[in-house]
């Protein structure tokens, strides 16, 4: 299951993905939360109670973590306290988990940078 989400994945080309989609509102998703640079909504394929995806509207080359610069520190920054609004209104700030894959090692399949943020339930460690 791995190894076929690994070769169905898109590569990081830096064009666009479905989430400019999402973000144009042009398909369509539940937003849990929003700002001027930031989007918060539910994973199509749910891997906890809770999983949200958050976003930067503009991808600005963070196709990847892996890819990050320098510059890219204020929108990580703003990425990271938003999983955190997330969690408050989620009902899960007391135990909850941010999840980042970065490259097809990591099983990233869409190359825009986007947090994981899991939970409602007793999460496992390690992850797989
Ligand atoms: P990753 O494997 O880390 O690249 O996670 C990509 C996530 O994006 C995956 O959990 C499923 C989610 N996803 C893909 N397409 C859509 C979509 O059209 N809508 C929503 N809500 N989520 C999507």
């Amino acid at each position: 299951e791995t190894s076929a989400r690994v070769a169905a994945a898109d590569a990081d080309t830096g064009g666009p993905t479905i989430y400019d989609k999402i973000i144009a509102k042009e398909i369509p998703s539940t937003i849990v939360y929003e700002d001027d640079k930031v989007l918060a909504f539910r994973d199509i394929n749910p891997q906890a109670p809770v999983h949200v995806l958050v976003i930067p509207k503009s991808r600005d080359g963070l196709t990847q973590l892996g890819k990050a610069e320098k510059r890219h520190g204020e929108i990580l920054g703003e990425l990271l306290y938003a999983a955190k609004i997330v969690a408050e209104k989620e009902g899960i700030v007391d135990g909850f988990r941010v999840v980042i894959n970065s490259g097809p090692t990591a099983c990233q399949s869409v190359y825009h940078l986007h947090l994981h943020v899991l939970g409602g339930r007793q999460m496992a460690w390690p992850p797989g």
